[in-house]
C-alpha cells in the first residue's frame, strides 16, 4: 500500500479519526489540497481573507494568538465561515510542554482552542506524554493531532533521529495522531514495513510559487515539488496568497491559482 498513489477519497476510508476522515473528504469534494495560513493581526482582515479564500481551500490555518482584537465573536464568525465555505480549521499552536500544561492550553485560557479547532499540532520534544495530555481533551471531541516531524526553515533541528522518533510517537496513538507537519512522506521512516497500510496526512508549509524565501529563514518550494515529487498531501500557503496587500480580488486570484496548481500536482502524482 502506498498513500502516494491512492486518491484522497480512498484514503479517507483508512482513517478512523473523524478529523482526518473529514479533511480527506472535503479535499475530494472541493478538489482542493490548499490550506491557507491566515497570519494577520486584525480581526477584520483575518475574517475578510478567510471569506475570500474560503471557496478554494480544504483547511484554514490560524495563529489565533496573533490577533490583537481577538474576541469570542471572532470565533463565532470563523465557525460560520467554516460551515458556509466547507473547510476545516487548524490552529497552528505548536504545543510543546508537559501533558498537564498542554491539556490546559488546549482546553482553557482565552482561546479555548479545543472548542473550535478540528486539528492542532505539537512538537514531539516532550515525548509521548504530550500526545496523552492533548488526547485527553481532543479525542472525546473528535479532534486530530499533527506532530511536527520536520520544519521548513533553514538549519532547523528537526532532522534525522528526531524525525524518526516523532514518527514512532505517532504510531503509538493512531487514533489521535493523524499525521505530520513535514516536508515529505513519513510512512517508510524507521525501517517500517509499509505493507500493512499505514497512512499519514502530510501537511507542508513553506510553499510559494513566486519567491524562494522571506529573508527570515523561511524556504519555499512549489506545489509540484511538494505534492508530486515529495508526495505530501496538503500545501500550506500564507503570504503567497495575501502578501501583496489586501485587495480582495488579488487575494481571490492567488487562492484560485494555488488551488489549481496544487490539484494539478496531485493528479500528476496519481497518474504516475
Ligand atoms: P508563509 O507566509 O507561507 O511563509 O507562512 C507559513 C506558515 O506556516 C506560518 O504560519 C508559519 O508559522 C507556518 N510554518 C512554517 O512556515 N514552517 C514550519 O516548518 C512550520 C510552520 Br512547523
Amino acid at each position: 500500500y502506498d498513500p502516494k498513489s491512492s486518491s484522497y477519497v480512498d484514503r479517507s476510508k483508512r482513517h478512523s479519526n473523524g478529523a482526518a476522515k473529514a479533511l480527506l473528504e472535503v479535499m475530494d469534494r472541493k478538489k482542493s489540497n490548499l490550506c491557507v495560513s491566515v497570519d494577520v493581526a486584525q480581526k477584520q482582515s483575518f475574517l475578510t481573507i478567510i471569506d475570500t479564500v474560503g471557496p478554494y481551500v480544504c483547511l484554514i490555518k490560524t495563529h489565533v494568538d496573533i490577533i490583537e482584537d481577538f474576541d469570542d465573536q471572532l470565533l463565532a464568525e470563523l465557525k460560520a465561515l467554516s460551515e458556509r465555505h466547507d473547510f476545516l480549521i487548524f490552529e497552528d499552536r505548536k504545543f510543546a510542554d508537559i501533558g498537564n500544561t498542554v491539556k490546559l492550553q488546549y482546553a482553557k485560557g482565552v482561546h479555548k482552542i479545543a472548542n473550535w479547532a478540528h486539528i492542532v499540532n505539537a512538537h514531539p520534544v516532550p515525548g509521548p506524554s504530550i500526545v496523552e495530555g492533548l488526547a485527553s481533551v481532543g479525542l472525546p471531541l473528535g479532534r486530530g493531532l499533527l506532530l511536527l516531524a520536520e520544519m521548513s526553515t533553514k538549519d532547523n533541528l528537526a532532522t534525522g533521529e528526531y524525525t524518526t522518533r516523532a514518527v514512532q510517537m505517532a504510531r503509538q496513538r493512531p487514533d489521535f495522531v493523524i499525521g505530520f507537519i513535514a516536508q515529505r512522506r513519513m510512512e517508510t521512516i524507521g525501517s517500517h514495513d509499509t505493507s500493512h497500510g499505514e497512512d499519514f496526512l502530510i501537511l507542508t508549509p513553506g510553499v510559494g510559487l513566486d519567491v524562494q524565501g522571506d529573508g527570515m529563514g523561511q524556504q519555499y518550494r512549489t506545489p509540484k515539488h511538494v505534492i508530486t515529487e515529495a508526495g505530501c498531501d496538503v500545501i500550506i500557503v500564507g503570504r503567497g496568497i495575501y502578501g501583496n496587500g489586501d485587495d480582495v480580488d488579488a487575494i481571490r486570484k492567488q487562492a484560485q491559482r494555488y488551488q489549481a496548481d496544487g490539484w494539478k500536482a496531485y493528479l500528476d502524482r496519481l497518474s504516475k
